[in-house]
């Protein structure tokens, strides 16, 4: 059975008025001699494609998704059938998923379980038929009551285990499915208030959760790329993977620096009152840019709103990054990004891929160019070349002493600064997107 009413997306071209085409993704494409669908390691969410339904806290569902049925594992099912011939369509090479994606849960965890063992053994036919590939894999230790204080810094020792089991299972399905990468993201790791919460105790349980993961992944041969994904609110209102700065002082404090990288959401960077760029900087510069989950939000709205990337000012500074990085590595671009309410026909799924896709198709291209031609790092190295001779050379190189310092000060104390250029910098960044 099909679902999808529409024949497989080409690229057409910049020209094109066909909404079921690609303007700017070209697949096969090279960029800086690289394919773009390399550069561009585009993934599908099993959870807001295949599985949201368009709930809000004041109405219900609104999707119209053909492959929901009575019965759980039917639905099951039905959604990677359904998922398969969506990432076909659209050229989507991997997918991503939680654990209760795939499957609701059963009676027992038991049952659960085994519910997944089918399901994936399904997910792994239809990738050896496709070549469809999992970017990452993770658990979802945040939906059921049961988490209603946390997974790893629950305050009932009880939670802590059913997690650490939950954690163990989806490492292993991520494993059987190939997965690249694992991510945990801090679903309900956070707090409400501190009158309640033993911070101390609830990090140090949280870092000795995901040092028991580390090694158990170790253990069973799983070699994919451990990621954090940092968010600073959202369930909690202070969640403790707050932004990148954070886990990374997190990591160190506990060892686990060298065994995570990041994976950053632009969403909540921006939650974070950064900006994605930023998060994206300051990872990449510690070594830890691992992957992305592509989506924007709304600044007039203080939550969540996960939408479809379509700004190309910020997918342009980010492919910068990414470029910068020499690339994602093992990580990849997903579409953690969901159609919104109104948006309810299965057509609308397709249209606001290609949108978010060839958005950041296009950052890749002008980002390229940018660097290729040195447009805004010409003037970066101009602006701190003070350091490339002289006293600067000898501060960058550790090489001078307070006193040192002091007897250039004195000897030079009449000093004269240049320009930032901030504002020809933003004018030649907006050249180059509308060329
Ligand atoms: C929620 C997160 C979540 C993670 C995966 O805000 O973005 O969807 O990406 O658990
Ligand atoms: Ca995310
Ligand atoms: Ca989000």
């Amino acid at each position: 059975m099909k679902y999808f009413n529409f024949e497989k997306i080409l690229y057409e071209g910049s020209k094109s008025s066909n909404p079921l085409a690609f303007k700017q993704y070209n697949p096969d494409e090279k960029i800086l001699g690289k394919p773009m669908k390399e550069h561009l390691k585009f993934a599908m969410s099993w959870w807001h494609t295949l599985c949201a339904q368009g709930t809000d806290p004041f109405g219900e569902n609104t999707m119209n998704r053909p492959w929901n049925q009575e019965d759980a594992l039917k639905t099951a099912m039905a959604k990677v059938d359904a998922g398969f011939e969506f990432m076909q369509k659209l050229s989507i090479s991997y997918f991503c998923f939680h654990d209760r994606d795939l499957v609701s849960e059963g009676a027992t965890l038991q049952q659960t379980n085994e519910l997944l063992d089918k399901v994936s053994d399904y997910i792994l036919v239809k990738m050896k038929e496709t070549g469809i590939r999992c970017l990452w894999g993770t658990a979802n230790c945040f939906n059921n009551k049961r988490y209603v204080h946390g997974a790893g810094t629950s305050c009932n020792a009880e939670v802590f285990a059913y997690a650490a089991a939950q954690i163990k299972k989806a490492i292993e399905i991520t494993k059987k499915l190939g997965g690249e990468n694992y991510v945990f993201w801090g679903g309900r790791e956070g707090y409400e208030t501190l009158l309640n919460t033993d911070m101390e105790l609830e990090l140090n349980n949280f870092a000795y959760l995901l040092t028991l993961a580390r090694d158990y992944a170790k253990e069973i041969g799983f070699d994919g790329q451990f990621l954090i994904e940092p968010k600073p609110k959202e369930p909690t209102k202070h969640q403790y993977d707050f932004d990148v700065q954070t886990v990374l002082s997190f990591l160190r404090k506990y060892h686990l620096d060298q065994d995570f990288k990041m994976n950053i959401e632009a969403n909540h960077a921006t939650l974070a009152g950064h900006t994605f760029q930023h998060e994206l900087c300051v990872a990449r510069i510690n070594g830890v840019l691992g992957s992305i989950d592509a989506n924007q939000g709304d600044m007039l709205l203080g939550w969540d709103t996960d939408q479809f990337p379509t700004n190309v000012y910020d997918a342009t500074l980010a492919m910068i990054e990414v470029l910068k990085n020499g690339g994602l590595h093992k990580g990849g671009l997903n579409f953690d990004s969901k159609v919104r309410r109104g948006s309810f026909t299965e057509e609308d799924l397709a249209l606001a891929y290609i949108a978010g896709m060839d958005t950041f198709a296009k950052g890749l291209r002008v980002a390229a160019k940018i660097i290729e031609d040195k447009a805004l790092d010409s003037y970066v190295e101009k602006r701190y070349a003070s350091y490339k001779k002289g006293i600067g050379l000898d501060i960058v190189q550790h090489k001078t002493s307070m006193k040192d310092l002091e007897q250039y000060a004195l000897q030079h104390d009449q000093i004269q600064n240049e320009s930032g250029k901030q504002e020809l910098l933003e004018a030649i960044l907006n050249q180059y997107i509308y060329e």
